[in-house]
C-alpha cells in the first residue's frame, strides 16, 4: 500500500515523478481525504501538498501515521504548522528555487502596469496603431522610488532588479538589514509615504494579514502603484478596491488575490488594475526544481534522513 499521498493539482511531469518515485496516491484536494478508506489513510506517512486550500488539524488527524507534509511552494500559510508540530509532523517547503521567477513577475507587473503594455498590445493588434497613430503616452518606471514590503529572499531579488532600473530603494522588514544604501522604514505606512511603487513580498499567514492596510494604501496615494506577488491576505482588499475606484490609489498590479481563482470580479473591470493569475513561480524550469525539492523531502522522510528544507 502506498505511503505517499499527493494532494492538489499536479502538472503531468510532477505526477509522473511522484508515481515513479513513490507510487503516490493522488487526490484533488484535502476534502477528498474523507473518501479514502481508513486502511488507506492509516498507511500514509508522507503528504506531498500543492495548492492554497487549508490543511489543518482535522486533515492531519485523518492520517495517523503522517510524518511529513512536503509543500510544493515557498509559502506554507495554507498548512497549520502549529497543529503539525503538536502532532510531531514535519513541514517542508521549496524556498530559493523560485526567487528569480517571482521577482521577474513583480518587476514585469510594474513595467506592464506603468507602460500600459496590455492596452498598448491591444492598440496595435486591434488596428488602432494604423488607424489613430501613436499609443497614448504613459508612465516612466525606471528611476522612481520603489518600496519593498518584506526584504526576504524574494524581496531582495526584487530590490536588486529595481536598483538595476535606477530606482531609489526603500524597504520595510521586521528589522533593519545589511543593505547597499537602501532606506529602512520602521513601519509600512512610512514606507508607503516615501515611495511611488510599493511591492509586497512578505510571507502570508496570520502575522501579515492586512499589513497593507487602508492607511498604507492612502499613504501610497493617487500616483502610487501597488504590486503584490505575496498572498492576497496581506492586503485589505476591500480598502484596496475602494481606493482604486475612487482614485485614492493610482493603480495596482497583482499576481495574488483573496479567494483565488474566483477573485473579486471588480479586479477584471477596473481600468487601473493589471492582473496575473498567480503565476509567480510558474515556469517549466522553476516548477521542475520545486517538484524535485518536494520529492527529495518526501524521500528523505521515508528513508529516515534529514529533511532538506524543514520549516518547523
Ligand atoms: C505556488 C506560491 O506554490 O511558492 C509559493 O508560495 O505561491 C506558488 O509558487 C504554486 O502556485 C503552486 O501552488
Amino acid at each position: 500500500m502506498t505511503e505517499t499521498l499527493a494532494i492538489g493539482p499536479y502538472a503531468d511531469t510532477d505526477a509522473v515523478a511522484l508515481t515513479t518515485d513513490f507510487a503516490a496516491k493522488f487526490i484533488a484536494n484535502p476534502a477528498a481525504l474523507a473518501a479514502l478508506s481508513e486502511a488507506e489513510r492509516a498507511g500514509i506517512k508522507a503528504v506531498a501538498y500543492k495548492g492554497h486550500l487549508p490543511f489543518g488539524a482535522a486533515e492531519m488527524d485523518m492520517l495517523p501515521a503522517l510524518g511529513v507534509i512536503a509543500n510544493y511552494g515557498v509559502g506554507y500559510d495554507a498548512i497549520d504548522v502549529k497543529a503539525a508540530s503538536a502532532r510531531g509532523i514535519k513541514v517542508t517547503n521549496t524556498p530559493d528555487v523560485l526567487n528569480d521567477d517571482v521577482a521577474d513577475v513583480a518587476v514585469g507587473l510594474l513595467l506592464m502596469h506603468g507602460r500600459k503594455m496590455i492596452a498598448a498590445s491591444d492598440w496595435a493588434r486591434l488596428g488602432q496603431w494604423a488607424e489613430k497613430g501613436e499609443f497614448p503616452l504613459n508612465r516612466k518606471i525606471s528611476g522612481g522610488r520603489a518600496g519593498i514590503l518584506g526584504l526576504g529572499r524574494i524581496g531582495r531579488e526584487i530590490a536588486d532588479r529595481l536598483a538595476a532600473f535606477k530606482c531609489e530603494i526603500h524597504y520595510f522588514a521586521r528589522s533593519e538589514k545589511e543593505t547597499p544604501g537602501w532606506t529602512y522604514h520602521a513601519d509600512p505606512v512610512s514606507l508607503a509615504e516615501a515611495v511611488d511603487y510599493l511591492v509586497v513580498a512578505t510571507v502570508g499567514g496570520e502575522a501579515t494579514k492586512g499589513i497593507v492596510s487602508k492607511e498604507v494604501i492612502d499613504a501610497l496615494g493617487p500616483r502610487g502603484i501597488l504590486v503584490n506577488i505575496s498572498r492576497g491576505t496581506t492586503v485589505d482588499e476591500a480598502a484596496l478596491i475602494t481606493a482604486l475606484e475612487s482614485g485614492a490609489l493610482g493603480g495596482a498590479a497583482l499576481d495574488v488575490f483573496l479567494n483565488e481563482p474566483k477573485i473579486d470580479p471588480r479586479f477584471y473591470t477596473l481600468p487601473n488594475v493589471t492582473v496575473q493569475p498567480h503565476q509567480g513561480s510558474g515556469t517549466v524550469e522553476t516548477r521542475a526544481e520545486m517538484g524535485a525539492l518536494q520529492r527529495r523531502n518526501v524521500a528523505a522522510h521515508l528513508g529516515g534522513k534529514p529533511l532538506e528544507t524543514l520549516v518547523n
